[in-house]
C-alpha cells in the first residue's frame, strides 16, 4: 500500500501541474507566495534640512513652476495663488478660475503646464464639480495671462463619468508623458469600488488623453465598444500620486483602505487589482479579499501598512542631492512624512527612508532649482524646500 501511495503522489502532482498549465483560468486563486512584503517604518533619511519658503496657503494641493521661476499653487477651496520667485504670495488669487465643488477630498486639485507652455501659455488643472449627490472629476484647460494674474479661454476638456455621490476619492493627479499625451488619475468614488475593475467606467483608472482632452491614439481599449476609450490602466482605488521618470516609466501611488497603500509602475492596459487584490481591510477590520496577488493583475512595487495615506509623488531628477537622484519621493497625509524610495537604474526598489514632518504632506515636487519641494495640507499650509544639510546659509537679505 505504501508503495502505491508513494507512486501516486508525484502523479497527482504532475496532473495538477498539467491542469494549471492547460487551464490557467481555473488555477487556485490563492498564490503560494506573496509578491510584496508590506513595509511599515523605514529608517530616517539623513543629510537634509527643511526650510519654509512660504506659509499662509489654505490646504494647498499642487504646485507648478513657470519658466520665470515663479509658481502657481492650487488651494483646495478653489483658488490658484501666484508665488513669486523670491517666495512672496500675490495677495489676490488668479482671476478666471471656475467654480469648484469644494467638499471633503474634493475641490481644486492638481495643476500642470502644457509641455510647450512657453509658447502657448496653456495651463491644465483638475477639480471636482457637481453636487454632493452627483459629482465628478473634471479637467480644465486655460490660458495664463502674461502677468500671470488671469486665466482666459477657460474650457472644460474632460469630465470623468459616470458621476458618483459623496465627498471621497476623486484621484486627480496629472502628468504629461514624453509623447505629449496627458495622464489623469481618477478615484473610484469610494462607494463605487467595483467600477475600478470595469473598463466601461472612468472611475478607478489612470486615463490617457490628448492635450485637447480626447482619448489618446494608441490607448488599449479603443477597439472595445463597451470600454471607455480614455482608459490607460485600471483596478485603482484612489490614486493621488503620479510622476514620470527620466526613462519614461510612469509611477503612481494610491490609497489603500485600512492598510495597503501602493506604489505601482503603470503600464498600458494593465489591471492593478483593486478591489480583487489588496493588502488592506475595510475600515471596520472586515476582510475585503484574501488575495494578495492574482493572475492577470499587476503586483504593487511597494505596499505600505500602516498606510502613508499616499499623496503627491515625485521622481527626483535634481542635482542638489546626488545620492537621491533617480529616486522616488512619496508624500503621506496621515503619516506626516515623505518616503524616499531608493530605485536602481532599472526601476527596482532597493529600500526606503523617511523624511519626517510635523504636518500632513499633500504634494512633493522637483523644483526648477534642483531642490525637492513639499506642500503641506493644513489650514495654514506651507511650501517647504528640502536642502542638503551642508548647504551654505542663504545670503543676507534673501
Ligand atoms: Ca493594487
Amino acid at each position: 500500500m505504501i508503495h502505491i501511495i508513494s507512486m501516486q503522489t508525484p502523479r497527482t502532482h504532475l496532473f495538477s501541474l498539467a491542469l494549471l498549465i492547460a487551464l490557467p483560468g481555473l488555477a487556485p486563486s490563492r498564490a503560494t507566495a506573496e509578491p510584496v512584503t508590506p513595509t511599515a517604518a523605514a529608517p530616517a533619511a539623513t543629510g537634509y534640512k527643511l526650510t519654509k519658503v512660504v506659509d499662509g496657503l489654505e490646504h494647498p494641493w499642487a504646485i507648478a513652476w513657470l519658466p520665470d521661476g515663479s509658481a502657481l499653487i492650487t488651494e483646495r477651496e478653489g483658488r490658484i495663488r501666484l508665488l513669486s520667485k523670491a517666495g512672496t504670495l500675490a495677495p489676490n488669487p488668479l482671476k478666471g478660475v471656475p467654480e469648484v465643488l469644494s467638499i471633503g477630498q474634493g475641490g481644486l486639485l492638481d495643476i500642470a503646464l502644457h509641455p510647450k507652455f512657453a509658447q502657448n501659455r496653456l495651463v491644465y488643472f483638475t477639480h471636482s464639480t457637481g453636487t454632493a449627490k452627483a459629482n465628478n472629476t473634471r479637467l480644465v484647460r486655460a490660458k495664463l495671462s502674461h502677468d500671470a494674474a488671469t486665466l482666459t479661454d477657460v474650457q472644460t476638456i474632460f469630465d470623468a463619468s459616470p458621476k458618483k455621490s459623496g465627498p471621497l476619492h476623486f484621484g486627480s493627479r496629472l502628468a504629461f508623458m514624453p509623447d505629449g499625451t496627458l495622464l489623469i488619475t481618477v478615484g473610484e468614488g469610494f462607494n463605487r469600488r467595483d467600477d475600478a475593475q470595469s473598463t466601461a467606467s472612468n472611475l478607478g483608472k489612470v486615463l490617457r488623453l490628448t492635450d485637447d482632452g480626447k482619448p489618446a491614439p494608441g490607448n488599449p481599449f479603443l477597439n472595445d465598444d463597451k470600454a471607455k476609450p480614455e482608459v490607460w490602466s485600471y483596478g485603482h482605488r484612489n490614486p493621488q500620486g503620479l510622476t514620470i521618470d527620466t526613462a519614461g516609466r510612469v509611477w503612481q501611488t494610491e490609497h489603500g483602505p485600512l492598510g495597503g497603500d501602493e506604489l505601482n509602475l503603470i503600464e498600458k492596459g494593465k489591471n492593478y487589482g483593486w478591489p480583487k487584490v489588496t493588502f488592506g481591510t475595510e475600515y471596520s477590520g472586515a476582510t475585503i479579499t484574501d488575495d494578495r496577488t492574482l493572475p492577470g493583475m499587476e503586483d504593487a512595487k511597494v505596499v505600505w501598512t500602516p498606510v502613508l495615506a499616499a499623496s503627491g509623488l515625485a521622481f527626483y531628477s535634481g542635482d542638489k542631492f546626488p545620492q537621491w537622484k533617480g529616486d522616488l519621493f512619496a508624500g503621506g497625509l496621515v503619516s506626516k512624512q515623505v518616503r524616499r524610495i531608493d530605485l536602481d537604474d532599472n526601476g527596482k526598489v532597493l529600500g526606503q527612508q523617511t523624511i519626517k514632518l510635523s504636518q500632513r504632506v499633500r504634494d512633493v515636487r522637483n523644483g526648477p532649482d534642483g531642490y525637492l519641494y513639499i506642500l503641506t495640507d493644513e489650514d495654514n499650509g506651507q511650501l517647504i524646500r528640502v536642502e542638503p544639510a551642508s548647504d551654505a546659509p542663504p545670503a543676507a537679505g534673501k
